[in-house]
């Protein structure tokens, strides 16, 4: 049988926004394939022999974001990895990019012809909130960037950059929000709703 073109729900809204916590529900319950591409980029600095370990680390802790071509390309070959390992998996959930409009040109020019975007699934939160959980999680995750001088750089960043790529998917009619201030379980009730219908 001919491969699936890769079908991708790009996952966005500010640090913290529970984007990893709502996307793990989603893989347990619907079977997508969820790519976050923060943790793509942790691991791509951990990784041994790495040339970009030294600027990740340094854009992740000033909450500035990674130039495209490294991140893409950890996009793409996570999604023929993916791919080759099981045809079935097809469906992917893209947690935390695309950010600003760099990401977005590196995205059309890899990507475009390659695998179809269905929607942009929003997790609307204040940045209060969002504030609020990291510097919770921050007690014990160990990321260098859940403290409040990284976290005000991440929203700045959150507001100046990622909005108005939201917005223009909004343009397009191709964003699903969700209202993510509420409880996993409240949340999660309104995406399944949603993927049961479109997804
Ligand atoms: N939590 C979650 N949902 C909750 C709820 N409904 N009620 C109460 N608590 C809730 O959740 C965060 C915390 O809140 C957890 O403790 C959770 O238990 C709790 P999580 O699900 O992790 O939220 P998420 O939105 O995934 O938060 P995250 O911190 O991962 O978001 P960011 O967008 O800031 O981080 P990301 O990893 O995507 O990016 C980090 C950095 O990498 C960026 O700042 C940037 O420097 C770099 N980056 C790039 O440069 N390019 C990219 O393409 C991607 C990242
Ligand atoms: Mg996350």
């Amino acid at each position: 049988a001919l491969a699936m073109k890769p079908q991708v729900i790009f996952v966005l809204g500010g640090p913290g926004a529970g984007k990893g916590t709502q996307c793990t529900k989603i893989v347990e319950t619907f079977g997508y394939t969820h790519l976050s591409a923060g943790d793509l980029l942790r691991g791509e600095r951990m990784r041994e022999g790495s040339e970009f370990g030294q600027l990740i680390d340094t854009y992740i802790k000033d909450g500035r974001i990674v130039p495209v071509e490294i991140t893409i390309n950890l996009l793409k070959k996570a999604m023929e990895e993916t791919m080759r390992l099981d045809q079935q998996n097809f469906r992917f959930l893209i947690d935390g990019f695309p950010r600003n409009q760099d990401n977005l040109q590196g995205w059309a020019s890899v990507m475009e012809d390659k695998a179809d975007v269905k929607f942009v699934l929003f997790f609307e939160c204040s940045d209060q909130v969002c504030i609020d959980r990291c510097l919770e999680r921050g007690k014990s995750s160990g990321r260098t960037d859940d403290n409040r001088e990284s976290l005000e750089k991440r929203i700045k960043t959150y507001l100046q950059s990622t909005r108005p790529i939201i917005e223009q998917y909004q343009q397009q009619g191709k964003v699903r929000t969700v209202d993510a201030s509420r409880g996993v379980d409240q949340v999660f009730a309104d995406v399944k709703a949603l993927l049961d219908k479109e997804g």
